[in-house]
């Protein structure tokens, strides 16, 4: 009886192993049939056949490289000062900024740019007349600079004066940008009639033209990008003209402030035209990119890059249009220069394959404060270039100064929320 009983007890423990390790295996692995192996460990180059998050799925198809030190429009900006401008004792009475396009002529870098000298700094609408300047740009002319290593700068001087009244641009001839075609330069500049800031920052685009880059400059007179129509997106302002040649034409970008102020909208158009004293045709799908602040932009490959910054819901991206009109996000970065003037070696080569760029001059703001308000011009440097692989140029961060983070410091009604929510 006892061996019967001992023989039992051992089928009935070897019963309750077998049922246990079973069950522990059902519980090791959830039912899974649809079993989806884990996202592998070294990021794929290329997109994997595999179900994908929309995150993953826009890695992939929405960027040129999935990771940012590959993709070629992605790049951080490194900044230098320039040697050659004087801005007196930074006392706002001068000041320089919206740089043009660099181009390189006879061995010569050239580049001309917003100038203003005046006896007051800014001093708002309300003060301004016929000597002392509403804003940073207004009383201003277009000058001119040339460089070697576009470092060190030498000042030439006037390219575009005011005109008198009643010719546009009489107020003040702001924010240039040069075209090279058939032989011919032509510097498209905002033609002030006003001082900014009567009712906003109101005006049209003019042009003038010569046979070398170190004038005379004729002015053509008229206005050749007309402000929109009335209620149009760009009924008031018509900025930062800036011309490429691309697809055998000119294609003028532009930027214009819409909405109420203070809550602006800033927005790019395009115009395109046959002949650089016009007339351009508006695209019609304006505006063409729903951000950014001036217009930047680039031949690449065989469409055009532009570099957002500063407002809207995508500041802070390089974008690229394979048509030169519908723009993609191709990645965002930080610490972008404003009024980013690019030195561009194939902006008027009408090429198929273009090149990008690695240098440009861009501006500072607001030097002075409130009361000695002006710009001055800086360098910038990049790799967004087909012909330059640079990795310190495409670390995926810029690595601040905790001084940085501090002055983005809370506002005294910032405080004051925060202190009343923690006493309620
Ligand atoms: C700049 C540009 C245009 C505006 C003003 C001067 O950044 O957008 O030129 O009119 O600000």
């Amino acid at each position: 009886m006892n061996a019967l009983k001992f023989v039992l007890n051992k089928v009935f423990f070897v019963l309750v192993l077998l049922t246990t390790c079973s069950s522990c295996k059902t519980e090791q692995k959830p039912n899974t049939s649809n079993h989806q192996e884990s996202f592998p460990f070294m990021l794929p180059d290329e997109k994997p056949n595999r179900p994908l998050s929309a995150a993953m799925k826009r890695l992939y198809d929405d960027y040129p490289a999935p990771k940012p030190e590959n993709n070629e429009l992605f790049s951080q900006f490194k900044y230098t000062p320039l040697k050659g401008f004087k801005y007196g004792n930074h006392d706002g009475t001068i000041s320089r900024r919206d740089p043009s396009k660099v181009i390189l002529h006879n061995g010569t870098y050239y580049v001309w740019y917003t100038y203003r000298h005046t006896p007051t700094p800014p001093q708002g609408a309300a003060k301004s007349n016929d000597t002392i300047p509403s804003s940073d740009w207004d009383l201003s002319e277009i000058w001119y600079a040339t460089s070697t290593d576009g470092f060190t700068w030498k000042e030439q001087g006037v390219a575009i004066k005011r005109p008198k009244k009643p010719l546009v641009g009489w107020r003040s001839v702001t924010t240039t940008d040069i075209l090279k075609w058939e032989g011919k330069y032509y510097l498209y500049y905002q033609g002030f009639m006003e001082a900014s800031g009567k009712r906003g920052d109101d005006c049209p685009v003019a042009v003038s033209y010569a046979d070398s880059p170190d004038g005379p400059w004729t002015p053509y007179n008229k206005i050749v990008i007309p402000n929109g129509d009335q209620g149009a997106w760009d009924q008031y302002s018509i900025h930062d003209p800036y011309p490429l040649v691309y697809q055998g034409k000119i294609y003028l970008y532009y930027k214009s402030d819409t909405g109420v102020a203070p809550h602006w909208i800033r927005m790019q158009g395009l115009a395109i035209g046959d002949n650089p004293l016009g007339p351009f045709s508006k695209h019609p799908l304006n505006p063409v990119i729903s951000s950014g602040h001036e217009t930047s932009m680039f031949p690449f490959k065989d469409g055009i890059a532009a570099l957002v910054y500063k407002d809207g819901n995508e500041h802070n991206t390089i974008q690229y249009a394979k048509d030169g009109v519908n723009f993609e996000i191709a990645s965002i970065t930080e610490l972008m220069p404003y009024a980013a003037a690019p030195y561009i070696s194939d902006a008027f080569s009408n090429t198929s394959d273009g090149r990008g760029i690695t240098w440009g001059l861009s501006h500072f703001i607001n030097l002075g404060g409130h009361n000695k308000f002006h710009s001055m011009l800086v360098r910038f440097d990049c790799d967004l270039s087909q012909d330059l692989h640079d990795p310190e140029m495409k670390r995926h961060r810029v690595k601040h100064d905790t001084t940085v983070y501090f002055k983005q410091g809370l506002s005294t009604n910032q405080i004051e929320r925060i202190k009343n929510a923690h006493s309620n």
